[in-house]
């Protein structure tokens, strides 16, 4: 039995998914579980895609290697899906969403090629990661949360460390 949550923060690239985990692990002490860094470091990158000039994951070496660390509780997983993870060991999925032109500006910022931009835009729109979300996960554990601000980062970040502290004192034995 786990003693402490594991909680996905997912979204489109750009939402700010790393900013909130950065913060949430310093202030909680969970594990900021970055699938990007994790998928570089292990070199568990399948593909390269020319056009989206990105990487392909290899989704179910993604879940092997966290998975250990899933079962222990206490990670906060970053990552812009969520659907390879087993349902039994998430408890929380907050999906975080951006305003289109905030979202244009961020993805810009990093110089994003065109075809890449665009397709992420799209994927925001379309709410996409929303519905993964919707689709693999119980309704009470999806939380979708504006990401337009700073204030909004700092609400958000206070919000779940308020049910990270709820959800431990329900599992306390
Ligand atoms: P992600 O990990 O989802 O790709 P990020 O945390 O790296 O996103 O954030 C991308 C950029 O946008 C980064 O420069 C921080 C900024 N940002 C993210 N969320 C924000 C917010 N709610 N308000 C203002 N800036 C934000």
């Amino acid at each position: 039995m786990r003693d402490q949550p594991n909680i996905i923060i997912t979204g489109t690239p750009g939402v700010g998914k790393t900013t909130h985990c950065e913060m949430l692990a310093q202030n909680t002490g969970l594990n900021h579980l970055s699938i990007n860094q994790i998928s570089k470091e292990q070199d568990i990158r399948e593909t390269y895609d020319e056009e989206l000039k990105t990487w392909i994951v290899d989704e179910d070496k993604v879940v092997d290697t966290v998975m250990d660390k899933l079962e222990v509780g206490g990670c906060l997983v970053d990552w812009h899906a969520c659907d390879m993870f087993p349902e039994r060991l998430i408890d929380l999925v907050v999906v975080l969403r951006v305003d289109s032109t905030l979202l244009y500006d961020r993805l810009k910022a990093r110089d994003y090629p065109e075809a890449k931009l665009q397709e992420n835009l799209d994927c925001e729109i379309m709410e996409v990661l929303l519905e993964e979300a919707r689709e693999n996960y119980a309704e009470e554990v999806v939380v979708e949360l504006r990401s337009d601000t700073t204030e909004e980062i700092e609400a958000n970040v206070e919000r779940i460390e308020a049910w990270i502290k709820q959800w431990k004192e329900d599992h306390a034995n």
